[in-house]
């Protein structure tokens, strides 16, 4: 038999379902707790898969474990693990980082966007062949575990795997439907509350979303509830803390769509866990506004780990003079291959002259001006301590190619687009 985690997911589920295929009589078995997309997909199609539920199973005739899409034992549903006998093999098939607690005797165990690419590996190497509702099964497990192969976690194999699936005909039209959000009128709810109940930070550059509301009664799907948030929002990251008033505790999910907001991170600091794009912390006993307080600390004292334009940009700095005449502005342009130049008095900057300005030149005579005569004076700066997306923000919003980095009325250095580019392509020298 084969089983997966507890809430039991679409890549949990096309990974049995691949190993079904794989290994003759096997059977999926289904954990009782299942996400709600993936038990209105098994209500429509639970007689076309093999696929049992737990208390249909014949324990004793089961001879080897096949687990997928986790690696640690407390994750699989107790009254299957409890039924497994001591001498069964137990074999592991996984794509998450860390180290489990499961001793497999076969499998893969490699970081990968999804489970089913490992599974797809060994499909396409023994040439199975694939229905088309296996293939659309496996392509919502693969999309939804990589974002629809956008999350960081997605590798070229994840992309090849779905071509692969593609080409065997998976649905597009079901996949989508399939992994359209269980949102419901609790979950909408909760979202109007957390929208009229947010605020709205701007730390270090980036934009945060941090609601705060209570909630009665237990309710599923909290985190695609701050997703939505993130996303109306429009912040780098949000963050939402659910108190239960009842039960004294608080829920606390994040997601972050930059890496200079690790949420995991600001989540393991609370007691909690994730990756670095979403995470979440459940608190005993602790008033929700210190919570939000305590996010806000931990948010700011990000700082130190993001990169800042200060250690992106250019220095010393190549400028000229305002009293400087064109012809020699145009030689320092052509020497020191730039598009752009600022212009600096007695420390102070005064202007930018860049190539575009030489076309405003109409008689030749001009070209003995000095730069005062041409340069734009209003120029758009930048603080060294502003992040790189703030820098490329002003330079796209002003049409700029370049922005001074000034600190205390003096230009302490520059950063071009290129420069910030380089940084978000990660293609900055070590
Ligand atoms: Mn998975």
């Amino acid at each position: 038999m084969t089983t997966g985690h507890r809430n039991c997911d679409f890549d949990a589920l096309a990974s049995m379902i691949a190993l079904t295929l794989l290994y003759a009589d096997t059977t999926a078995v289904i954990p009782r707790s299942v996400n709600p997309n993936v038990r209105r997909f098994l209500s429509m199609h639970k007689d076309l898969l093999p696929v049992a539920a737990p208390d249909e199973v014949e324990w004793a005739s089961v001879a080897h474990l096949l687990v997928v899409d986790t690696n640690r034992w407390h994750r699989l549903d107790r009254g299957i693990v409890e039924q497994i006998g001591d001498g069964v093999a137990v074999s592991v098939w996984d794509h998450h980082p860390d180290i489990g607690d499961i001793t497999a005797v076969e499998g893969i165990q490699e970081t990968m966007g999804a489970t089913i690419t490992l599974l797809l590996r060994e499909i396409q190497a023994q040439r199975k062949i694939l229905t088309s509702i296996q293939a659309t099964l496996f392509l919502a497990g693969l999309y939804e575990d990589t974002g629809n192969l956008t999350f960081n976690s997605t590798t070229a194999e994840d992309a090849r795997a779905a071509a692969y699936l593609l080409d065997r005909k998976a649905d597009l039209d079901i996949v989508r439907r399939l992994l359209r959000p269980a949102y419901g009128l609790r979950q909408k709810e909760a979202l109007f509350a957390l929208l009229a109940a947010s605020e709205r930070l701007e730390i270090n550059g980036l934009k945060v979303g941090l609601g705060r509301i209570e909630v009665r009664g237990h309710l599923d799907n909290l985190a695609l509830v701050v997703r939505m948030f993130l996303d109306i929002m429009n912040v780098d990251a949000a963050f939402g803390i659910f108190h239960h008033t009842a039960r004294d505790r608080c829920m606390v999910i994040g997601r972050s769509t930059v890496e200079e907001i690790n949420v995991g991170a600001i989540m393991k600091s609370v007691g909690g866990g994730g990756h670095p794009g979403a995470g979440s912390s459940l608190l005993k006993g602790v008033n929700p506004e210190t919570v939000a307080e305590m996010l806000e600390a931990l948010l700011r004292g990000n700082r130190r780990t993001s990169v800042r334009v200060s250690d992106l940009m250019s220095f010393p700095v190549i400028s000229v003079e305002s009293r400087t005449p064109m012809d020699q502005v145009a030689l320092v342009l052509r020497r020191q291959g730039c598009t752009g130049l600022p212009v600096i008095d007695d420390d102070a900057l005064c202007g930018v002259i860049s190539r575009r300005d030489f076309k405003r030149i109409g008689k030749k005579a001009q070209f003995k001006a000095p730069v005062k005569a041409f340069m734009r004076t209003d120029v758009h700066t930048i603080a060294p301590g502003q992040s790189p997306g703030e820098a490329v923000a002003l330079m796209v919003k002003h049409d700029i190619g370049r922005l001074p980095v000034v600190e205390k009325d003096a230009v302490i250095g520059i950063i071009t687009r290129s420069d910030a580019m380089l940084y978000f392509y990660d293609l900055l020298p070590d």
